[in-house]
């Protein structure tokens, strides 16, 4: 089944003002899709808003210049449409949520999570579509918005970091075209590349550093795992936004199929997964724990002793390895 684009363009166009929002902790496929969404209908006369929970992130923060972002707490004015994109339940817009949904008559939910709970009124999710960015994208085009290098530095950011820099098995040619349109209308490659991947501050490798050092194989070397204590955390001087690509780099241990890497949070453990191929589903394993996400990149939490965590990981992992050959 596929969802309609039709009826939500037509709402986009006569919308007096839009609001736009996405997940907590926000990537540069949240960030890029939503603002660049903002910057396409205000370009077309819409008036639009965006409203992230968490703010831009720091390595964002170069790319979202032209356009400030609500944080925290949300707009006091009503809008006509609330727009939730690349999120896949409505509880991770944030605590206010509820309040976020009543601000307008009309939500729509966009989103390529295939774990998406079709939380608005108005739902287009395309789990095939390897970044929101490139949702965005296709309305945007659908719209005959003009296509400036501001967002298509935003939605080029998207793109490039759900892919893993084009790396990922969720990349199409129809990604590999949209990147290049995005480039064609003004998205710099080299000045995004080192904006996203290459200002990394300094407590981020203290913290990769005592991460990895400690990174082991599981279920026979199929599994790379990594935990990060708020210990780790304070010693590195880091944040939870400095753990950003950890778990990438654990799936790079040769043999492995998958990586989790398991986060202390205030209350309970923050746990991602990735998988480097289509043989296993990440979003299933996190699905058994409340969470979801993509078949190659999910999350979930888990409550109670690192080690009941590790080990209810650990078997659920093994459970999805055991229809492997
Ligand atoms: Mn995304």
């Amino acid at each position: 089944m596929s969802d309609r684009l039709e009826p939500i363009l037509a709402e986009l166009k006569r919308a007096e003002s839009v609001l736009i929002s996405s997940h907590i902790a926000p990537d540069p496929d949240a960030v890029g899709s939503s603002c660049g969404l903002a910057l396409g209908l205000r370009a077309l006369g819409i008036p639009a808003e965006v409203y992230l929970h968490d703010g831009v992130p720091r390595r964002m923060l170069g790319l979202t210049e032209a356009i400030d972002v609500y944080s925290s707490e949300l707009p006091e004015e009503k809008f006509s449409v609330v727009v939730a994109i690349d999120c896949a339940t409505k509880r991770r817009l944030g605590p206010h949520h509820d309040a976020l949904f009543a601000l307008a008559p009309v939500t729509i939910n966009i989103d390529h999570h295939v774990s998406n709970e079709r939380y608005g009124k108005m739902n287009y999710i395309d789990s095939k579509t390897a970044s929101a960015s490139e949702l965005t994208l296709r309305i945007l085009r659908a719209l005959e918005c003009p296509m400036t290098p501001e967002i298509a530095t935003l939605l080029y950011a998207g793109v490039l970091d759900d892919t893993g820099s084009f790396r990922f098995g969720n990349v199409t040619a129809e990604t590999l075209r949209n990147a290049a349109d995005l480039v064609s209308a003004g998205a710099v490659v080299e000045t995004i590349s080192n904006q996203l991947y290459y200002e990394v501050p300094i407590r981020m490798f203290r913290l990769r550093a005592l991460t990895l050092a400690e990174m082991r194989p599981a279920l026979q070397g199929r599994l790379s795992l990594a935990v990060i204590t708020q210990g780790m955390l304070d010693t590195a001087g880091a944040t939870a936004e400095d753990t950003d690509g950890i778990v990438d780099e654990l799936r790079m241990l040769e043999g492995s199929i998958c990586a989790v890497l398991i986060r202390q949070l205030e209350k309970g453990w923050k746990v991602s997964l990735r998988a480097k191929d289509a043989s296993v589903d990440m979003n299933r394993v996190a699905g058994m724990f409340g969470g979801g996400g993509h078949r190659a990149a999910a999350g979930c939490t888990l409550q109670g002793a690192i080690e009941d965590v590790e080990r209810q990981i650990v078997e659920a992992v093994g459970t999805e390895f055991s229809g492997l050959s």
